[in-house]
């Protein structure tokens, strides 16, 4: 049996979900985090990407979120996404992110800021210099062009690709072993720089070898495993986490590309980060929150005018589609979407931006709705998610919050 969908005024009604973003847990929407302190003793503005993608960014972010220093925060579009802002380009001309102020003095480089943000507040755990660091910092980066070499190019033979695939294997032997050389999950006695080092390219690599070589580098590797639950723990983390969908398309046009092996594992699994279901993915260890599809609905109702206008479809048949898609996730009725709206919801399940725009069971929510609403009608997939580029997601199309 089919219903109509519910309006958005009784959609409102179903949802109560709301944090402080200024006080409350780590989120990817807040201008201004104080942690309970008065605004007067704020010290140090991130300039940030908009998409809370960038990498770089993510490490200088988490390192704020743990030490909780009270921080403002200036989003920046990245040149794959849109215009990069004039009033960035002239304090930082290169336009690279992230740069932090502290009392006033400008720093760039995320190294930088982080040895800058230790002499001003102390360290987290052991510091950026300390002996035992200073290995991790270069296994990290070890680890890091052993990914890059494996993902980043195209593979001329089975036998580049292999020889790729040992290399960045053997890395993370190295990787395992630093991690089961301590009593705990973490890379040192205590969670600290260390893992905040590892935490942005770990993360992206366990997306991207998942999507486009069939390697799940979080349940082939037990320690890493462990180590991925220790920072799952943490609500600092789980405030700047991906998922799987988010990175897998992010990624090509930052690196320059991401090239499939083509693999029958790997063709299941990008299948499934695309398609769904995406509960279950291991791009999360944690239970879901009662509150994820709450939470997905009031972002929806907050950014609908923009949503519906930025999709590519007609205006009024997109809007009541998203509507049954909304209606479905909340209740579970069934309402069959106007035909022709498979294509226009699918469209807005590949460009839900974890953590930009909710977190990750909410994604996960939210696309499972639209792509059942849209399976009501056709398997007519959205345009193409564009590789060279991301404009797509131009935040000029969006407001700011
Ligand atoms: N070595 C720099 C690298 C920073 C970097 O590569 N940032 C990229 C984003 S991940 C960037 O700002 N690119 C310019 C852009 O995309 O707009 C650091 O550690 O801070």
């Amino acid at each position: 049996m089919t219903s109509a969908p519910l309006s958005w005024r009784e959609l409102e009604t179903l949802t109560d979900y709301q944090i402080d973003p200024v006080n409350g847990p780590t989120n990817a929407q807040a201008r201004l985090r104080l942690f309970g302190l008065p605004q007067a003793d704020v010290r140090v503005t991130l300039y940030r990407d908009n998409h809370a993608w960038c990498p770089y960014c993510q490490k200088v972010w988490l390192w704020l979120e743990e030490k909780q220093i009270p921080y403002r925060i200036e989003k920046v579009t990245m040149f794959c996404y849109g215009e990069k802002e004039s009033w960035y380009k002239r304090l930082v001309p290169s336009g690279m992110l992230p740069a932090l102020e502290l009392d006033g003095r400008l720093i760039t480089e995320s190294d930088d800021i982080l040895l800058a943000l230790e002499l001003a507040f102390g360290p987290l755990g052991q510091g950026m210099e300390s002996p035992t660091v200073l290995p991790l910092r270069q296994l990290e980066r070890l680890l890091f062009r052993a990914w890059c070499s494996w993902l980043c190019y195209p593979m001329v033979s089975q036998g580049q690709e292999q020889r790729h695939r040992e290399q960045f294997i053997k890395v993370v032997n190295k990787v395992e072993y630093a991690l089961a050389s301590t009593p705990g999950p973490y890379f040192l006695e205590e969670f600290g720089t260390a893992d905040v080092i590892f935490t942005p390219y770990v993360e992206r690599m366990n997306a991207s070898l998942y999507y486009y070589k069939g390697y799940s580098l979080r349940e082939e590797n037990p320690y890493l495993a462990a180590w991925f639950d220790g920072m799952e723990s943490r609500p600092t983390y789980r405030g700047t986490q991906s998922d799987f969908h988010t990175h897998a398309h992010d990624l090509p046009p930052q690196m320059g590309g991401c090239w499939e092996n083509g693999e029958p594992k790997m063709l299941l699994n990008k299948n499934r980060v695309d398609n769904g279901p995406w509960i279950g993915l291991p791009d999360v260890g944690y239970p879901e929150p009662e509150s994820s599809r709450a939470e997905a609905l009031i972002r929806v109702i907050k950014h609908r005018a923009n949503i519906i206008r930025v999709n590519p479809a007609d205006d009024e048949l997109f809007e009541i589609a998203l509507r049954c898609a909304l209606t479905w996730m909340m209740t579970g009725v069934v309402c069959v979407p106007p035909t022709g709206s498979d294509k226009a919801l699918r469209y807005l399940r590949d460009r839900i931006n974890v953590p930009r725009d909710m977190s990750i069971f909410a994604a996960k929510r939210l696309r499972e709705a639209l792509e059942k609403t849209a399976s009501f009608v056709g398997d007519e997939q959205g345009p193409p998610i564009p590789i060279k580029h991301r404009r797509d997601q131009d935040p000029a199309y969006f407001a700011t919050n």
